[in-house]
């Protein structure tokens, strides 16, 4: 099989509740800068990165696949991945200016549509390609409530209606600048959803270390999962001293871009909950690494969706560290296959592929770019 040519795309497809916030983002619509790579044989791969729907800065990741990694592809055989992914992750040019950021945003996009192909030309679903089992079920936990800008009355009723639905589990979002109105918060859900619901707590990267010591001093009494991203993302130090320190376990990784950054993390027992995303790291090859590694250190895996559950449900089923994952259905109408949670678990998808393909529907009623 041989690639022919390769076409981009920008989605910007609105969230499902508008006007939301975290600690560090406003947010309207999520982006879905991709890539179609088309063959000499009748499949095409869809793969595609996850963002803020910024136009100017997704406009960079599409230039960056069209300009700089399709002359790479054109005439390959797609098959290949992880040769292809070693070529293109080490193309001197590209070395030089990225191994973080806009190019392997890129990057990620460009090796999903890989293994979208690899398991469309295998007519297998990927997670029976990477070796799953389909008696595996995935717990969703859900992550379209519990914003920072919503009041306490809204988080405990969209709560409620969760839980009605099925789900086992909630994360919320703190870091609205004043501790006790966090701690109050999230006590009040706590109070609401009772004991036995899984309550995660994610403070996107915004506090200082004294304001994180002090929220996970006092939210112990909140039985939480786990304290996400507390502060800035590649402080390494400071999320070694609040894992040893702490007595609420440390989830992140939805911000960390490479196999080596995950291996500083790991070896520092910086993590308790390891959360790669194949839209930030360089795709399901370099996911699939992090992974492994957190594997030998015994940690389980809660990957960040980025690609709202499309491709890491695949993933989730067939790696043997994962067995909760994330749900948000911001892109759900776009895809031929969309993910689905019933009864808090997410059904197992059948069709060939990575889950990653776009109905042109889609194509046409989201594309900007
Ligand atoms: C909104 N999940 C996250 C969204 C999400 C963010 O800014 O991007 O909440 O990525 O932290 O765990
Ligand atoms: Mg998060």
């Amino acid at each position: 099989m041989k690639i022919t040519s390769i076409e981009t795309f920008i989605l910007h497809v609105p969230v499902t509740r508008q006007g939301i916030a975290d600690s560090t983002h406003r947010l309207t619509h999520w982006g879905a800068p991709g890539i179609i790579i088309r063959t000499d044989e009748s499949i095409s791969g869809f793969g595609y990165t996850g963002t803020h729907a910024h136009l100017p800065t997704d406009r960079l990741i599409t230039q960056c696949i069209s300009e700089s990694y399709t002359p790479l592809l054109i005439g390959r055989d797609p098959l290949e991945v992880r040769s292809l992914w070693d070529k293109l992750l080490h193309h001197p040019p590209l070395q030089w200016v990225g191994r973080a950021g806009i190019s392997h945003l890129a990057l990620s996009a460009v090796d999903i549509a890989l293994w979208d192909l690899k398991a469309k030309a295998a007519q297998l679903p990927l997670w029976k390609l990477l070796g799953g089992s389909g008696e595996k079920k995935i717990r969703a936990y859900n992550t379209d409530g519990g914003w920072l800008n919503w009041s306490i009355d809204q988080l405990i009723a969209d709560a409620k209606c969760l839980l009605d639905s099925g789900y086992r589990g909630i994360k919320m979002k703190v870091g609205t600048g004043r501790m006790h109105e966090d701690l109050h918060r999230v006590q009040a859900v706590r109070e609401a959803i009772g004991p036995n619901i899984d309550l995660m707590a994610d403070a996107n990267g915004r506090w200082l270390f004294p304001d994180a010591f002090a929220f996970c001093s006092r939210a112990a009494d909140f039985h939480l999962k786990w304290l996400e991203e507390p502060i800035w993302y590649d402080d390494l130090e400071g999320h070694r001293q609040l894992a040893s320190r702490c007595g609420v376990p440390i989830a992140l990784g939805e911000q960390l871009y490479s196999l080596s950054h995950f291996k500083e993390f790991l070896a520092a027992g910086a993590v308790a909950f390891v959360q790669p995303d194949a839209v930030r790291l360089a795709g399901i090859t370099e996911w699939w690494m992090v992974s492994d590694l957190a594997f030998a250190y015994r940690l389980p895996v809660v990957p960040h969706i980025g690609d709202m559950a499309q491709v890491h449900l695949h993933l989730a089923i067939a790696h043997p560290s994962c067995d909760l994952l994330e749900y948000i259905p911001w892109l759900k109408d776009c895809f031929e296959e969309p993910a689905t949670v019933s009864d808090g678990y997410f059904a197992t998808p059948l069709q060939p592929g990575a889950g990653s393909t776009i109905l042109t529907s889609a194509l046409d009623k989201y594309r900007v770019g």
